[in-house]
């Protein structure tokens, strides 16, 4: 898979080399591209953002230097994810649809947000353009937003993770999550010690267990 990434902050994507997304890279199951979008700033201070129309506090990342970063990496393959916290709740079986993706851009808007037109340009000339929040909460762009995306998409992709089971046990609820508590060695960690039941080797009994903690959790996290 390619994943390109448009952003005025490169820099917020060093994480991209490290752990599970560092060798995907390295095995070449995914490729990163991450480009500065001020440099197709045609102005003449590199300007990439100016006042709304209309008023309003804030200011809009402008059309045209957009449509420059964009044009040349978009393709009848790419799926184009413009994060803003308007956009189309991110959760589990979105990641899953993504995964399947050949080419993902993700387009990282600053202040206010990206003049509308640019979205309504690609969708006009039928790209596939997905506005995408990664939660009900602003951010200070769209960076930290696609890093998030970029972990849970990438690691759903065949090969990515060492153990493939540990996506399909039927222990991960559909979000793809364990809903359970664990516990790892000591037996026994500053006088609190490992439910009995899991020591006891009856995996029904563990399962059953599990299952009414998965239901404590549930109601706990409402
Ligand atoms: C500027 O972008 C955001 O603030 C943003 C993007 C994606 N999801 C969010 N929840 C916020």
């Amino acid at each position: 898979m390619k994943i390109d990434a448009v952003t005025i902050f490169p820099e917020y994507f060093a994480p991209l080399k490290l752990s599970l997304l560092g060798k995907a890279q390295e095995s070449g199951i995914v490729e990163f591209g991450i480009y500065d979008l001020r440099a197709f700033a045609t102005n003449l201070h590199n300007q990439v953002d100016d006042t709304p129309y209309g008023g309003g506090a804030g200011m809009v990342m402008m059309p045209e230097v957009w449509g420059q970063a964009l044009d040349p990496l978009m393709s009848a393959e790419t799926d184009l994810i413009i994060l803003t916290p308007a956009g189309k709740r991110f959760d589990q079986s979105m990641a899953a649809k993504f995964s399947k993706a050949s080419h993902l851009v993700f387009a990282c808007g600053r202040y206010e947000g990206i003049d509308d037109r640019v979205r309504q340009y690609y969708v006009s000339k039928n790209y596939r353009v997905h506005e995408v929040s990664i939660g009900d909460y602003v951010l200070g762009g769209g960076e930290v937003a696609s890093l998030v995306m970029i972990e849970a998409i990438t690691r759903l992709i065949p090969g990515v993770l060492g153990n493939p089971e540990s996506l399909a046990e039927e222990s991960h609820n559909e979000q793809g999550y364990l809903e359970y508590p664990n516990f790892t060695k000591p037996q026994n960690w500053r006088d609190i010690p490992v439910p009995e039941i899991l020591l006891s080797g009856n995996h029904g009994e563990i399962a059953k267990w599990r299952a009414e903690q998965a239901i404590e959790r549930a109601k706990e996290n409402l």
